[in-house]
């Protein structure tokens, strides 16, 4: 495939309502999309990462450094041979920074896929059309504020619900959304990394509310602490940030240290290597469910076809664009009784709007290949 240029395009988009976790509070969602363009297609994606390394050590200023000065030119060094399945090879010496080799690949893939005439989906293995819609609420001033916000997304029609909790914001929010919306209800909680071994007992007092899963509680590199708290508790735990490949999972299901996945392709690289994980999660018998990091509907469009991949059984935090954004760069993913429809367009499917991009785009970098 012949690029002839890449565009780093940086925005910035309000959330509808502020996002709370237990690292930190988002009132926008700042990203920078990559554009890339080759004689006959234009591809698109958007990276993961946020303004500052708290989720994990990537963040955006330092991811569009890396891109520029370490990734790009060991992509222009392939010439023309260049293609979305050399991209992880070609980049590999570089350590780390996954998201900002996930945002070249996945955007180098849809240009491919749309100058081929295929879809995202068809590419990666969907079996659905449509994949169940879960919501991932933040952390709340009150009570209240939460049972309302609750209800709020039943009523919209999502089919699970995610409470991010934190110490001081977990066995009570749970307690009261378990009681209020009743024992039918799917929820599951996400800690990202806010609790240690020693708070297991404390994390037994979960153990009652019959939740999916506990997502992240330990610290990311505390595999070994993961599977002591498995031993511990009954809330199967289910890893986020610890998962960065395929090996990682491997090690991660082997160790007993999670026995559900949340699939990020950013997190882990990109969707090759996403799939991957799906497949060794598969082959041990374990579920996956696909993540999120409130994406605009460019990554929200990829990641819906990777969530129709067979062992997707659990709903993901692929929300409705409504859940996220007023106006989002591409035509708005709609909920359909509590699900999304997978694109069925080339590549991921989806047009970015240009007057919508142009009115959020903060700052452009044009590097021809
Ligand atoms: O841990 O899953 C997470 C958002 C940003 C960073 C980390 C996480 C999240 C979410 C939101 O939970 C998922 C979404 O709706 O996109
Ligand atoms: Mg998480």
């Amino acid at each position: 495939m012949r690029i002839e240029n890449i565009e780093l395009v940086r925005i910035a988009l309000p959330l509808v309502t502020p996002f709370r976790t237990s690292f930190g509070t988002a009132n926008e969602r700042v990203t920078t999309l990559v554009r890339v363009s080759t004689a006959d297609a234009e591809g698109w994606a958007e990276h993961a990462a946020e303004p500052d390394p708290l989720y994990s050590p990537e963040f955006l200023d330092g991811g569009d450094l890396v891109i520029r000065e370490h990734l790009i030119p060991r992509l222009q060094a392939l010439g023309d041979s260049l293609t979305a399945e050399h991209v992880a090879t070609a980049l590999a010496p570089v350590k780390g920074h996954q998201m900002s080799k996930a945002v070249l690949e996945t955007a180098i893939l849809d240009a491919q896929l749309k100058e081929r005439g295929i879809s995202f989906g068809a590419h990666l293995g969907a079996v659905h059309e449509s994949v169940p819609a879960g919501v991932s609420v933040g952390i709340m001033d009150s009570l209240d504020e939460l049972l309302d916000a609750v209800g709020r997304y039943l009523d919209e029609g999502y089919l699970r619900i995610k409470l991010k909790i934190e110490p001081g914001w977990d066995i009570e929010p749970v307690r009261l959304v378990r009681e209020r919306f009743g024992p039918d209800i799917l929820l599951q909680v996400d800690a990202n990394t806010a609790y240690t071994l020693a708070d297991a007992r404390h994390l037994a007092r979960l153990d009652p509310f019959d939740l999916l899963l506990i997502e992240q509680p330990l610290p990311e590199d505390d595999i070994l602490g993961h599977a002591g708290l498995a031993r511990l508790i009954s809330t199967p735990i289910c890893l986020d940030e610890s998962i960065e490949s395929a090996r990682d999972a491997a090690a991660a299901i082997a160790l007993g240290a999670c026995s559900v996945i949340n699939v990020k392709p950013a997190r882990v690289g990109g969707y090759f290597e996403a799939r991957r994980i799906h497949d060794v999660a598969a082959a041990n018998g374990v579920p996956v469910w696909c993540g999120g990091m409130l994406e605009t509907g460019i990554g929200r469009a990829a990641n819906v076809a990777l969530a129709a991949l067979p062992n997707f059984v659990m709903p993901g935090d692929t929300s409705a664009s409504s859940r996220y954004y007023e106006q989002d760069v591409t035509a708005p993913f709609i909920l359909d009784a509590g699900r999304l429809h997978v694109p069925t367009g080339p590549g991921i499917g989806v047009d970015v709007l240009p007057d919508v991009l142009a009115s959020l785009t903060t700052s452009t970098v044009d590097i021809r290949f």
